[in-house]
């Protein structure tokens, strides 16, 4: 049997090629060529966690029964609504945060894109593919109406959570002492979890028949998960390879209100603050050296690896406390794919 993500990837190309024969558009070569080509940088080249979540959760909800290919297919076109989502959020973000690239594509002849501003447009474009998407294969469905309440509201959440990052970073004259752990976790909560780590498994779920409001439990502990999942993201835009993680971290010279600046405030002295407030939201690649080179000498990768194990050793023992055996199995496998991630 292929394994669950080429059937995935399979189920993207099906999708793909019905919205570039969508009737209510008449296309031109030139654009339908345009959009398979956005579609193709920006949706698949991904990590597709959130995505394959759904199957996999699925899965694990309907038990010892085998997926039948018509599950496989609906579980995936759920999981690439969320993928489509991530695009268009990334899209945007990349122009909000000054990050010029992220080469998302696996297409190996595709060229890294300086983005224009026609992405802004394509951002649009991938945002209203979904309701498309959902229409093409859920509309019979009795929880086609929870869909529909569904993406808006997580999407609401992530466009909340942008907007806190955003005026955090960039509203009134810079000041580091605002920055806390508080702040942070807002900002990252509604950014970052409901629409990566809630929305796929509501999406299974939705999908396996359950009522929402029955898994509030479930709920919490993916929006925890997702928090440490954010701050994952944070010290890796400093630590990693830009050629492991496919992107370029920017958070020190935009100024973010990112994990490891908070972790920093909390750790230095008063010289290395004076350091920290001179050099921190600086393009001067010189000034980031400085800022890194402070976070070497406060250590805070060790500090990193200490919150990452009594976190996961945190989140294990909430999950371990849910009544259902399935519901644990799911939750575990939406931790085991983020546990040490190195990208
Ligand atoms: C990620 O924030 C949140 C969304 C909604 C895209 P970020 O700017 O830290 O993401 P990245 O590091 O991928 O640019
Ligand atoms: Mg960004
Ligand atoms: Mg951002
Ligand atoms: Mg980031």
């Amino acid at each position: 049997m292929r394994d669950l993500k080429s059937k995935f990837l399979d189920v993207y190309s099906v999708l793909k090629s019905e919205l570039l024969n969508d009737p209510d558009l008449e296309f031109t070569d030139d654009s339908r060529q345009w959009v398979d080509k956005m579609l193709d940088y920006n949706v698949p080249g991904g990590k597709l966690n959130r995505g394959l979540s759904v199957i996999d959760s699925y899965s694990l909800l309907n038990d010892v029964k085998e997926l039948t290919s018509e599950e496989i297919f609906q579980a995936s076109a759920l999981g690439w609504c969320i993928e489509w989502l991530q695009a268009y959020f990334l899209v945007l973000d990349d122009i909000m945060d000054n990050s010029h690239t992220r080469p998302r594509s696996t297409n190996a002849g595709t060229k890294l894109q300086k983005i224009g501003m026609i992405a802004v447009n394509d951002g649009i474009l991938l945002h209203n593919h979904i309701p498309k998407i959902l229409k093409n294969h859920f509309r019979p469905k009795p929880y086609y109406v929870d869909l529909l309440d569904l993406f808006p509201e997580e999407e609401f959440q992530t466009a909340s959570g942008q907007m806190i990052d955003l005026i955090t970073t960039l509203v009134g004259k810079k000041d580091l002492s605002k920055y806390s752990l508080p702040i942070h976790r807002r900002i990252v909560q509604y950014k970052t979890a409901y629409y990566s780590f809630y929305l796929p498994g509501a999406c299974a779920l939705l999908m396996a028949g359950e009522n929402l409001d029955n898994h509030v439990d479930v709920k919490h502990i993916l929006i925890d998960m997702g928090i440490y999942f954010q701050v994952q993201d944070d010290y890796l835009d400093c630590f990693a390879d830009p050629k492991v993680l496919g992107k370029i971290g920017t958070d020190i010279q935009d100024f973010k209100c990112s994990w490891l600046v908070v972790k920093a405030l909390e750790l230095c002295n008063e010289e290395q603050k004076k350091l920290l407030h001179e050099n921190y939201g600086k393009s001067d690649p010189a000034c980031v050296a400085n800022v890194k080179a402070l976070y070497n000498d406060l250590k805070l990768e060790d500090v990193y690896l200490e919150y990452e194990e009594k976190t996961y050793e945190k989140l294990m023992n909430s999950i371990d406390a849910h009544p259902s055996k399935t519901v644990q199995e799911v939750l575990k496998s939406f931790l085991e794919k983020i546990y040490k991630r190195q990208k």
